[in-house]
């Protein structure tokens, strides 16, 4: 069998061979480069879908034969109870297909993705599904793409920095179909949000993943909700750095599609969008999708993600309040801030606040809220007498809920001030503060945890000075009070 290289590496093509006449060393030998490549190619094989869906199922078994529920001329043949044997199967042309189209017979679609926009996606969107995806070219396809982003060759290539950044990083998915298959007819939306995936929607997956072949890409998947914990908590520098590298046109494989053409995916380790969405391209295209299993069998996927991570702040100790507080992290000072000033001005505004919600998630139970842009005298009299430079802002934890560890992605530092009272302590540097005002290095991850009442904080974001420079600034003015 003989093989190449598709665009130094993104995807591997199989050539010279017929799916009909592979034997099954061969076929494990395809899976095996499926595993390192996460992309496999074999051009214009025969669509007798009999023949599609045995070397499919030989590759990995196929689970969800309930999705096969067209025959090939796109006539409805009814859901499937199990996998008819692809092998036996009489007669051959009539075998069950899934069809991706947006043709139309009788006035009714007969396809998936009919129309919208299918944008960059994984087709595994929960732990209990197919890891492995075909699609082959039926017809009107040729001039039509599907693009296909390889993780496997940006993890080989992955630079140190982004390699350390990511350390232990995982995410946290909220399934949101509305936004990477936009525009989908109402009915395949309704049947993809009454699935498991639909109605048990959150999910968690690791960033880097191993798949069941020892090769290793990224499970990243940011047109669902996607919140990214890394070693720093949410940190967005790292997101974004991490997301520019991997989205970058040098791992992706634009597959532009001639009839017969099959492409092989591994949902772990690759992403996909389909290239054009003009509807009056997709209504003639057909492609025929086989989701089947390559490494999620006996809860392979679920097994691997299972992410517990224990709360450093819960175990860490608490420091009272002194107003000495100095060093790399916190650095408590002795000043009155007039309390009254800043819980009026709170109260004034209490109807501007925005729930904030930093994780993406859906904001059901609104934890956390923020004003801003607001006008207030007293918070610039303060910046004027530190001589800094900042936004006033108003940060409000609810009773028993947690702000997350994360670091700030453009201030450098900030004066807090609690205005609330009985405050929880702010967990930094491995350490719960508790303090009554302080410069915090937001730079350094910190969080808001063991919060048993509503707490209030006022804050000034600092951008122009680091944390060392504004604890100069405070330690000159406190020394000129004295
Ligand atoms: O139509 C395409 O190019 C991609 C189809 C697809 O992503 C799917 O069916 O899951
Ligand atoms: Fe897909
Ligand atoms: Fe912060």
């Amino acid at each position: 069998m003989q093989t190449k290289l598709i665009k130094d590496g993104c995807a591997l093509e199989i050539v010279n061979v017929k799916i009909e006449d592979l034997n099954s060393e061969q076929k494990q030998t395809i899976k095996a480069l499926l595993f390192e490549y996460g992309i496999v190619l074999l051009r214009k094989q025969t669509s007798c879908p009999a023949e599609y869906t045995r070397f499919v199922n030989d590759i990995g078994p196929i689970h969800e034969f309930d999705e096969l529920v067209w025959n090939q001329y796109g006539e409805w043949a009814g859901k499937l109870t199990s996998l008819p044997n692809p092998a036996t199967f009489k007669p051959k042309d009539q075998y069950p297909v899934q069809r991706v189209t947006g043709q139309k017979i009788n006035d009714k679609f007969t396809g998936i993705f009919a129309t919208g926009t299918l944008d960059w996606h994984s087709d595994m969107n929960r732990y209990d599904i197919g890891d492995g995806t075909a699609l082959q070219g039926y017809t009107g396809c040729k001039n039509t793409s599907t693009l296909i982003l390889s993780t496997n060759k940006a993890h080989r290539e992955l630079p140190e920095d982004i390699a350390n950044d990511i350390k232990e990083a995982y995410c946290e998915y909220t399934f949101n179909p509305d936004k990477w298959a936009n525009g989908i007819p109402e009915h395949q939306r309704q049947i993809m949000l009454d699935s498991p995936s639909g109605t048990r929607k959150y999910y968690k997956m690791w960033l880097e993943q191993t798949n069941a072949g020892g090769h290793k890409g990224f499970y990243f998947f940011p047109n669902n909700k996607c919140l990214m914990r890394t070693k720093n908590g949410i940190d967005h520098n790292i997101r974004t750095k991490f997301e520019d590298y991997l989205l970058q046109e040098e791992f992706m494989y634009e597959h532009w599609w001639e009839e017969g053409d099959i492409l092989l995916m591994d949902q772990l380790t690759t992403l996909h969008r389909r290239g054009q969405n003009d509807p009056e391209i997709i209504s003639n295209r057909i492609l025929h999708r086989i989701c089947f299993r390559l490494s999620n069998l006996n809860n392979y996927v679920e097994k691997n993600n299972t992410i517990k991570i224990e709360n450093p702040a819960l175990s860490a100790p608490v420091i009272a309040a002194p107003t000495t507080l100095d060093n790399d992290y916190i650095f408590g000072f002795d000043f009155d801030f007039d309390k009254q000033k800043l819980l009026q001005q709170y109260k004034k505004n209490l109807q501007n606040s925005k729930n904030f919600n930093d994780n993406g998630l859906p904001a059901s139970v609104p934890k956390l809220q923020l004003q801003e842009d607001f006008e207030f005298n007293y918070a610039q009299e303060l910046m004027d007498f530190f001589e800094i430079t900042g936004e006033a802002k108003y940060y409000t934890v609810k009773k028993d809920c947690d702000f997350d560890l994360h670091v700030d992605t453009l201030p450098q530092c900030s004066i807090n001030v609690l205005v609330s009272d009985n405050p929880a302590p702010v967990f930094i540097g491995g350490k719960n503060y508790m303090y009554k005002n302080c410069v915090l290095n937001v730079k350094e991850p910190h969080g808001v945890f063991m919060n048993d009442e509503n707490r209030i904080l006022f804050k000034i974001s600092i951008f122009d000075y680091t944390f060392e420079e504004v604890k100069q600034k405070i330690n000159t003015k406190l020394k000129d009070l004295k």
